[in-house]
């Protein structure tokens, strides 16, 4: 049977400010601590022409709208609206996004706005010392400031930041634990400064956005026991804890658990919790959560005297080159014989969305959307000039016929936006792994040789066979 979709369910996609528009030097914005990150991916392309979605976003939004879409998530940058540390708001970038947001309203798309997406401004970073210090609370507490001022007339869905969890527990990743000499600590202070950050947001999008509507994006991964061995349970309960709980229980309930506190407490760490640090944390009530899922992780006890092993991301989309990391005393995470693998090592497991979607509402009874969720892979337009992504289809239809059980599970869960739009740069390679719904016409070699001669390449759209089949499945409200 093919389970029913509430009436006003938001269907979309995803994107992030960072990985799709490109223009990181136009307009007025300022260098991010990402860019330069971003530069170090060569061969892969950098985000300077990214998608190049700045200068296309019409063209893009008239996609959308093509394709049936009712909402569409996305992130500002941070460094297009403040670019300096004399906190002076960039009105061409205010521009920008209020000529998106209105294109977006006009088509009758909701937008679905969030604050951080990965581009710290380097002057944040340089000049105040990042997420290590707290004087970045009050720089993002003005910037959010301006976001619900300039745009909350016409937005009403925010989110804070984007997947704390993955930033922290995997720390080298995207750069956050950059200049730390002692991260096993110093994870912990880092991430205490995000959550002030996160609710000072939640509580001004009240105060300031009428009827406004906010919540955190934690990436989920539901983590299986690899057997039914009572110790590959507590592994997998460590996974979970380590990778996800830990921050879901923060921004659920305003306050760190009894589980993070006695890990503090054991491994003498100082997380830097001042006074009136609890009493804020309490106060920001979220509205919901909007949850990133693409697939699922399996866990085995690790003992003790096990060697411990980092988290070794495939970045090359050549099979086989993950290695998944090893805790001693806690857990391991192992492949997983039950499901199939993507080209970079991802799991394809449909079902895992229905689980974090049980899991969560089952956890916090808190509406659910999805912000996330898609099948990166290597592409190519066939003679025709056409792409067909039949794959990616399979992948999505599953997917969400299993949010669809959910909801007949009894969640509560208001929209999909999977990731991504047209195809954008990943986190790790360039464009070429791509995830969107519309094929951008380049390529990483290409975008390189034409920011080398100071040029932007066509970046052609081209409808991707998932783009006419997602748009009959918006049209029956998920029935197809
Ligand atoms: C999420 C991030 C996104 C996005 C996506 C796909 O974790 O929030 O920014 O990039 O993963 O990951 P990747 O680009 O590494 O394939």
């Amino acid at each position: 049977h093919q389970p029913k979709f509430p009436e006003g369910f938001m269907w979309g996609a995803s994107s992030a400010a960072w990985q799709v528009e490109g223009a990181t030097e136009e307009g007025g914005r300022s260098i991010s601590a990402i860019d330069l990150n971003s530069k170090t991916k060569k061969p892969f392309a950098d985000n300077s022409i990214a998608a190049d979605h700045y200068h296309h976003f019409k063209e893009d939004v008239a996609l959308m709208a093509e394709c049936g879409f009712t909402s569409y998530r996305f992130s500002l940058a941070w460094p297009r609206i403040i670019p300096a540390s004399d906190g002076k708001v960039n009105e061409e970038g205010v521009a920008f996004y209020n000529a998106l947001i209105d294109e977006l309203v006009a088509n009758g798309i909701e937008p679905i706005v969030t604050l951080y997406h990965y581009d710290m401004p380097l002057w944040v970073e340089e000049e105040l010392g990042g997420w290590k210090s707290r004087k970045t609370i009050a720089a993002f507490e003005q910037y959010a400031r301006v976001c619900f001022e300039r745009f909350g007339d016409r937005v009403k869905y925010w989110l804070s930041i984007n997947e704390q969890n993955m930033q922290i527990a995997y720390g080298d990743w995207l750069g956050v634990s950059k200049g730390c000499h002692d991260w096993f600590r110093d994870q912990w202070r880092i991430n205490h400064i995000i959550n002030l950050c996160h609710a000072t947001a939640v509580n001004l999008c009240h105060e300031l956005v009428p009827g406004g509507k906010i919540g955190p994006v934690p990436g989920m991964v539901p983590i299986y026991p690899e057997t039914c061995r009572p110790m590959d349970q507590i592994a997998a309960m460590n996974a979970e804890e380590f990778t996800e709980k830990i921050w879901n229980d923060t921004y659920a309930y305003g306050e760190y658990s009894d589980f993070v506190k006695r890990y503090w407490k054991n491994n003498d760490i100082d997380p830097g919790i001042e006074p009136g640090d609890e009493q804020l944390m309490k106060s920001a009530k979220i509205d919901f959560f909007a949850i990133n899922c693409y697939r699922s992780n399996t866990a085995k006890w690790a003992p003790a005297d096990a060697k411990e092993h980092p988290y070794e991301l495939n970045k090359t989309g050549n099979k086989g080159e993950l290695v998944f990391p090893v805790v001693p005393g806690a857990y391991q995470l192992v492949y997983n014989p039950y499901v199939e693998y993507t080209d970079w090592d991802w799991e394809i497991d449909p079902i895992s969305i229905r689980y974090v979607m049980r899991y969560m509402w089952d956890h916090y009874r808190l509406p659910l959307m999805i912000t996330e969720n898609g099948f990166g892979a290597h592409e190519h337009k066939d003679s025709e000039g056409k792409v067909h992504d039949q794959y990616r289809i399979d992948f999505l239809r599953e997917n969400i016929y299993q949010l669809g059980l959910a909801i007949e599970d009894g969640c509560e869960i208001i929209g999909y936006n999977p990731w991504s739009f047209t195809d954008l740069l990943s986190t790790g390679n360039g464009i070429e792994k791509r995830y969107g719904f519309v094929y951008v016409d380049t390529t990483d070699d290409e975008l390189n040789e034409a920011q080398d001669r100071g040029e932007i390449p066509a970046c052609r759209r081209i409808k991707k066979d998932s783009f006419y089949w997602y748009s009959k499945l918006i049209k029956s409200n998920g029935a197809e």
